[in-house]
């Protein structure tokens, strides 16, 4: 127990510890890109994203508009989200069946039974490797998931530019200050310049092309896709696209303004723009398609309309009026979080160099803050108030059958997908999430009550736009768990931003309805415990009886669900069945390695490397294993934790960085980090057990590009600076020597704090506390503080300072000399 003092804070104004940073702001080459997920520069504004690889003649950008998937009620008429309504009649034999030990029948039996409805994968290598290319389009037009649907790319931009001799001088770049992508270059004696936005607030895509050749030069502009073209038009200077997925009839359309003030002139032919004699040549667009995000249609949208309301307004606005305000917009929330790690090094070379050389050993914490700043830019570029969630690239697929479907995965990619959410003070960006979690929830009664004849909602490993909830694909797809998993950010938003509102007019009612599933899934195991049956360790199998991550993810949701309760005032029939039941639950076991055991059995392989760790789930992203609270489990995590190793895909990294800070190894989790930054262009894996890393636009490599890995590692930087899970804040919790001077602005704390604060020698030397909901602060003091600068108290290191807080004002303190 460590000791508690109280004190009764003063407001101060701020005094910002400020870093300054910005050439770790910004990711800049000097050739143009040619591989896509590798190489490209991404912008979005939430509903699309498109990728600049800033190639001289033929600049071909893929725009991905986020509701492009295939499946659905479109695919077929008898499409129901995968539910099968019979299927609950084989759970008690399932049951029966691993009650005697006959695990292979019931394996045999839930896969013949208790999976949803899916159609048959087309043969086709789908092996995974760094360096395979990137097929758009599979030349037998199938998808890998009929039936499911996947993510498709909609649209190309293609904007042809003459060579007008020898390239010179030629810097791509990408502004993470600005969401400004700029291409440079000489190419003769003509200076050529591109620029590329994307406006959230008038959901538009703008890119500018520019030359300074007298009497300016010829460009060509047209769109291309893969789906079906209807109708491609070019009238008073307005390009409008329409065309339908042959997989589901989805109708869409990209409609660009074309502006080239001074062109000799404008010609269309063919489906393509040609403009004579222009300096410049604007291109502002925007996508829209008929997909609705409401069951059971999912459709009914009008993209026409919606489309001539948004170039009306961007019509009106222009060019510099809409950078403005996509400017002010973006800004609010990037420039909330400032991080300094220490020295920059390097900063005189391209990214994708700087990257090399880091791997080779050269310091540079200015490379490990902009990929922290880049995980918050692919975040707000991904995903924004009304649109939908980020998904497994975020919003940058450019294929029309992208490895997984490019779905959502509920087993471990979405929700780490939104880890940086609140931390890295972007609450804004979960509420994408927030509202596709609502919307799977009737689907996904629906789901409850045809496998498991339960109460409540599901939805297992892979689902879709189309409330696909149903139990899926393989063993590996049986996670009804995923939907317990999402509640948890229903809490943590709320945890952050203390909105009472939102916790009780969204957040509990899915909570309690998920909790309610639960009552009626778990069964009493041979020793009176609540248990998961049957259940599956995510891809790591067997089935098998109360697996620790359905466990955990159970125990968080009932004790979640019962703090809303009690804040709410909330009490009924199913709420005091919830606070038996948890008492009741199979908890964390050590198992003969001192592992913590990822099955009801002491099973684990000290030599199995898995990239899924699910039974540490309690340690993060949970929080029922702490150092503080439960050392011993958090011992028994850290050797799971060693015995799984330090390497693996891309996103496993970025999670081993995770609990190593809340285990508070610094040095443990820094080193995760580093592997996860490992340059990965020239690898070429044969399967998912090697290597992931980065790529030289700082994608993150699963492989192949996968976003996860990206945002779990910016919110494993955050966590290695401040963590406020387990009751209070505590500053610097797993500090790494590399990272021993440093300041961050801007992360935020649960109970509504954001927090500055400035490091030296690993020693915090001045905090800075905004209260943003007027709640007590306890604050973990990891060396010795003054506590508020006018007063003389001081605080010993170890000890925990309670003092109260009214919302808006800011608390400061000051290492003791
Ligand atoms: C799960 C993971 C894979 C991959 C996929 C999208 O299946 O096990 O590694 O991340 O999701």
């Amino acid at each position: 127990m460590k000791h508690l003092l109280k004190i009764l804070g003063t407001a101060l104004s701020l005094m910002t510890t400020h870093s300054k940073a910005d050439d770790d702001t910004r990711l800049w080459y000097d050739k143009p890109g040619e591989l896509w997920y590798q190489e490209s520069l991404p912008i979005g504004n939430g509903y699309m994203g498109a990728l600049i690889l800033g190639q001289t003649r033929i600049e071909r950008i893929p725009l991905n508009e986020e509701t492009t998937w295939a499946g659905g009620p479109g695919e077929s008429p008898t499409y129901n989200g995968g539910n099968r309504p019979d299927a609950h009649e084989a759970l008690a034999p399932v049951r029966d069946l691993l009650r005697n030990g006959k695990t292979e029948e019931a394996h045999k039996l839930m896969t013949q039974r208790l999976l949803g409805i899916v159609g048959k994968k087309p043969k086709r290598d789908d092996s995974i490797s760094t360096n395979k290319p990137v097929v758009r389009n599979p030349p037998d037009g199938k998808i890998q998931f009929p039936g499911f649907g996947n993510n498709q790319t909609t649209v190309d931009l293609v904007v042809e530019t003459p060579d007008t001799g020898g390239l010179s001088a030629y810097r791509r770049s990408l502004d993470l200050r600005q969401a400004l992508a700029t291409v440079d270059y000489t190419s003769g004696d003509v200076h050529h310049s591109r620029t590329a936005f994307a406006s959230y607030p008038d959901r538009a895509m703008v890119f500018r092309f520019e030359n300074d050749h007298p009497g300016g030069l010829n460009y060509s502009v047209w769109m291309e896709t893969f789906h079906k073209v209807e109708r491609v038009d070019f009238n008073d200077g307005i390009y409008t696209f329409d065309a339908i997925l042959a997989n589901n009839g989805m109708k869409f359309q990209a409609i660009a303004r074309i502006d080239a003030p001074g062109a000799v002139s404008i010609n269309f032919h063919n489906g393509r723009i040609t403009i004579s004699g222009a300096n410049r040549v604007d291109v502002s667009l925007t996508i829209a398609s008929n997909y609705l995000n409401e069951h059971p249609k999912y459709t009914g949208g009008d993209p026409k309309a919606l489309n001539a309301t948004r170039l009306a307004t961007i019509s009106i606005k222009g060019y510099d009026r809409l950078l403005a305000e996509h400017l002010a917009d973006y800004q609010t929330l990037f420039n909330r979080v400032e991080l300094s790690l220490g020295e920059s090094g390097n900063t005189a070379l391209p990214t994708d160099e700087r990257l090399l050389k880091y791997s080779k050993g050269t310091k540079d914490a200015g490379l490990e803050s902009l990929y922290f700043q880049f995980g918050r830019y692919l975040l707000i570029s991904s995903s924004r108030n009304g649109t939908l969630p980020a998904h497994l690239q975020g919003k940058w697929n450019v294929e029309m059958d992208p490895q997984w479907a490019c779905d959502y995965h509920t087993n471990i990619n979405l929700q780490m997908n939104y880890w940086p959410a609140e931390v890295a003070n972007l609450s804004e960006t979960h509420g994408a999430l927030i509202d596709y979690i609502v919307s799977l929830q009737k689907p996904g009664r629906q789901s409850a009550k045809d496998f498991f004849n339960a109460r409540g909602w599901i939805v297992n490993t892979m689902n879709n736009i189309f409330g696909y909830t149903a139990v899926n694909w393989g063993d590996w797809g049986y996670f009804p768990a995923g939907a317990g998993w999402l509640c948890r950010h229903l809490w943590e938003y709320y945890e952050f931003t203390q909105d009472k509102e939102f916790l009780k007019q969204t957040a509990y009612p899915v909570m309690k309805d998920a909790a309610l599933f639960w009552l009626d899934y778990l069964v009493e195991d041979e020793n009176g415990k609540l248990v998961s049956m049957p259940s599956f360790s995510p891809e790591h199998g067997g089935i098998s009886t109360g697996t620790s991550m359905d466990q955990q993810i159970v125990q968080d949701l009932f004790g979640n669900l019962l703090s809303a309760a009690k804040l709410l005032g909330e009490e009924d029939k199913a709420i005091k069945q919830v606070r038996i039941a948890r008492e009741k639950l199979l908890g964390p076991k050590v198992g003969r390695h001192g592992q913590l055991q990822e099955w009801k059995e002491d099973r684990d392989d000290p030599n199995d490397q898995h990239r899924h760790i699910s039974h540490l789930y309690a340690l993060y992203p949970g929080n029922q294993i702490s150092l503080s609270q439960t050392p011993e489990l958090a011992a028994a995590a850290r050797q799971s934790l060693t015995f799984r190793g330090d390497a693996g895909t891309g996103w496993s990294m970025a999670w081993k960085t995770n609990f190593w800070a809340r285990l508070q190894d610094g040095e443990h989790a820094y080193l995760c980090l580093k592997t996860l930054l490992t340059p990965c262009s020239n690898h070429n894996h044969g399967g998912m057990k090697l290597p992931g890393g980065t790529y030289p636009n700082l994608f993150c490599a699963h492989p192949p590009f996968q976003i996860d890995g990206n945002l779990g590692g910016t919110a494993g930087i955050a966590e290695m600076l401040i963590q406020s899970h387990a009751d209070r804040i505590h500053l610097l919790p797993a500090i790494p020597a590399a990272w021993k001077d440093g300041s961050v602005k801007g992360l935020k704390a649960r109970g509504g704090f954001e927090i500055g604060m400035q490091w030296a020698d690993g020693r915090v030397q001045t905090v800075s506390i905004k209260s943003l909901a007027g709640n007590p602060c306890r604050l973990l003091v990891s060396n010795p503080l003054y506590l508020n600068q006018l007063s003389t108290v001081k605080v010993p290191q170890g000890w925990v300072a309670e003092f109260d807080t009214e919302a808006g004002q800011t608390y400061q303190f000051k290492a003791v000399p």
